[in-house]
């Protein structure tokens, strides 16, 4: 993409109302733009971020065995009577009429609408185990709608749900999710915690919710300073093995570490002081165990061999995937503006020209532009008649891991800069070696 010809309306004046860091540099960066509380247009540069939060989503759902399909926004109210959850959500749910005066709702989950499709299409225990999921704008009317798309009022949410016989499959569909949630954050360049953590109106006794330590985040933490260290890496996981999937999420889940939900201060107390670690974080997903809850109230049953019809046992787990731009930003950022990790970055490389016009640069960016493009990368090349500082202050404000930067004295005695957008430092090099050498980072993710 040439950024002349790209939409990028970066903003040069701090916004008052922006209480937090990834709030502000999401507006100053041009990648959303509120259109009511808690309601936003994702610009651009926001959309390409989140399409490629997404796409790392589904190819760890795909990867865990989840099946992805897409329901509506808009559900009907009479399945959240069957669940008898339609009262009892009050006024987080906006409830809608239609021309016939039917009620109906924007979902704020799917739980009653995917059990509907269950039990409309599935009959036998042979169709177990099965998750379905999928990545959809979800709508609440958050009493304090605030910091952006953090907590916003509509939300785009990946959801998933499983289906089992009995309460031991949905364990492991739970575990699976566990293991699945902690291979999409670190993908991303995230460290999610698993805490235990409260159900709320989802419901069920087994929770864990993904936290993101973040000095800005709504939840306090309680936490063994060991955790955050905890990292799957390279390891290959056999969804399909329990025992190997169970193992890692022992591995995750026994040091302490709990939000203020169900934080416990004598277990706390147990670890070595200098150890305890007290902290904020962002919730990125959460994970639930629900048993039969939904499958009894809205008759979701399969046929088995020996007990006939029995109730599925259930659960739910989300990604807050709107809400991860917020917090990827909130753990990397720094105060000239954002700084993507590979896995997210809207654009690979962005190739800053210092002298729009001279013969030498543009057609060294010209050839830089094409190498990055075969190479299968997106560049984003500044190829506006700016100066050299307005360059770069933009560069660094939408924050892309790697820049390269042609100029008159370099193309002279053949080379370019390549600059880390996280460290600062630079490198001399061809255009043909720094090519290569952003190509093999991305490569090697
Ligand atoms: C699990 C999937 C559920 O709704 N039902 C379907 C279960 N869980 S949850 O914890 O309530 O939400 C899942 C994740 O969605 C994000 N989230 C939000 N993001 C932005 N703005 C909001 N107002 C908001 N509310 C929830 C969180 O990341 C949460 O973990």
């Amino acid at each position: 993409m040439r950024l002349s010809r790209y939409f990028l309306p970066v903003l040069k004046e701090t916004p008052a109302d922006a209480q937090i860091a990834s709030h502000r540099l999401m507006l100053r960066a041009g990648m959303i733009k509120q259109q009511q509380a808690g309601i936003y247009s994702w610009l651009p540069l926001g959309f390409k971020v989140l399409k490629r939060i997404e796409q790392i989503v589904h190819e760890e759902q795909v990867r865990a065995g989840h099946i992805p399909l897409l329901m509506p926004t808009l559900q009907p109210a009479d399945l959240w009577q069957e669940s008898g959850r339609y009262d009892a959500y009050g006024p987080e749910m906006l409830r809608i009429k239609d021309r016939h005066g039917r009620d109906m709702l924007y979902g704020p989950t799917n739980e009653e609408m995917i059990t509907d499709i269950f039990r409309s299409h599935v009959e036998s225990y042979k169709s177990l185990p099965l998750t379905l999921y999928h990545i959809q704008w979800k709508f609440r009317d958050e009493v304090r709608p605030r910091f952006g798309v953090m907590r916003g009022r509509e939300f785009l949410m990946k959801d998933g749900y499983n289906f089992d016989l009995t309460k031991e499959d949905a364990l492991h569909a739970y575990n699976r999710h566990m293991v699945s949630y902690l291979r999409t954050y670190e993908r991303m360049g995230l460290t999610a915690i698993p805490m235990r953590a409260d159900s709320g109106p989802i419901g069920g006794d087994d929770t864990h919710e993904f936290l993101v330590l973040a000095e800005t985040g709504e939840s306090e933490v309680f936490y063994d300073a060991q955790v955050p260290d905890l990292k799957l890496g390279e390891r290959r996981v056999d969804y399909d093995n329990r025992d190997e999937v169970a193992g890692i999420c022992e591995e995750f889940t026994t040091l302490y570490a709990r939000t203020d939900e169900t934080h416990d201060e004598a277990l706390f107390n147990a670890i070595p002081e200098e150890r305890r670690r007290v902290g904020r974080g962002i919730e990125v997903g959460q994970i639930f165990y629900f048993g039969t809850k939904y499958s009894e109230a809205m008759g979701a049953t399969v046929n088995t061999p020996d007990q006939g019809r029995v109730p599925v046992h259930m659960g739910s787990h989300g990604i807050g995937v709107s809400r991860l731009v917020g917090a990827l930003i909130e753990a990397n950022h720094d105060d000239k503006g954002i700084i993507w990790p590979e896995g997210v970055t809207p654009f690979h490389v962005g190739i800053v020209n210092l002298k729009q016009g001279d013969v030498s640069c543009d057609s060294a960016c010209e050839a830089l532009y094409r190498a990055f493009v075969e190479a299968g990368l997106e560049p984003l090349y500044d190829d506006r008649a700016e100066r050299a500082g307005a360059k770069f202050a933009t560069m660094d404000l939408i924050g892309l891991p790697w820049r390269i930067t042609v100029g008159p004295r370099g193309i002279a005695s053949g080379k370019v800069e390549l600059t880390s957008r996280r460290t600062g430092e630079s490198e001399e090099m061809t255009s043909e070696e720094a090519v290569e050498k952003v190509a093999a980072i991305y490569a090697a993710l």
